[in-house]
């Protein structure tokens, strides 16, 4: 059984997360545009993890006995300035995602559903990953500036990163 308030607040979650996959994609696309092929791997993977997330709190309310209603996603951004204009959008949109779970685990609090408040615990840890690694990104490219060599060796590194293991589908 599902409290209906907390089924509402999860479906718009689901639509959040999706958002951020086709976000990551369309930043990908972005950066395959620019030949930058490490960075269009990562935002790949990014938006992997974010259709993750997305089945994520699917699964959970169907679980809860709920129903996982799909609604429309808005288009996302095409085009952006710089590299650094991408990543610091990709931190604006984590900071954004970091707020809308928190206000989850304050409804669960209040609604003493101590079931989904446990089952977002995943997602409170996995906020502080996610912005830890743009901000890591963002200091490089600081760093960086205009070196042409240096989005070069970026773009390598980038490119190195492996997909997560699945995220279980209950946490
Ligand atoms: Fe789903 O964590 Fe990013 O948005």
């Amino acid at each position: 059984m599902i409290n209906e308030k907390i089924e509402k607040a999860l479906n718009a979650q689901i639509n959040k997360e999706f958002f951020s996959s086709y976000l990551y994609l369309s930043m990908s696309s972005y950066f395959e545009s620019k030949n930058l092929t490490g960075m269009a791997a990562w935002m790949k993977i990014q938006a992997d993890e974010e259709h993750l997330h997305a089945m994520k709190f699917y699964a959970y309310v169907i679980q809860k006995g709920g129903r996982a209603i799909l609604a429309s996603i808005e288009p996302p951004k095409s085009d952006w300035k710089s590299v650094l204009d991408v990543f610091e959008d990709t931190y604006t949109h984590e900071q954004f995602i970091t707020a809308s779970i928190d206000e989850l685990v304050n409804l669960s609090l209040e609604l003493k559903d101590h079931a989904t408040n446990n089952f977002l615990q995943w997602f409170v840890t996995e906020q502080v990953e996610e912005e830890a690694n743009v901000t890591k990104i963002i200091d490089d490219l600081k760093m960086i500036g205009d070196n042409s060599y240096g989005i070069f060796m970026l773009d390598r590194e980038l490119g190195t990163r492996q997909p997560a293991p699945p995220a279980p589908a209950a946490a």
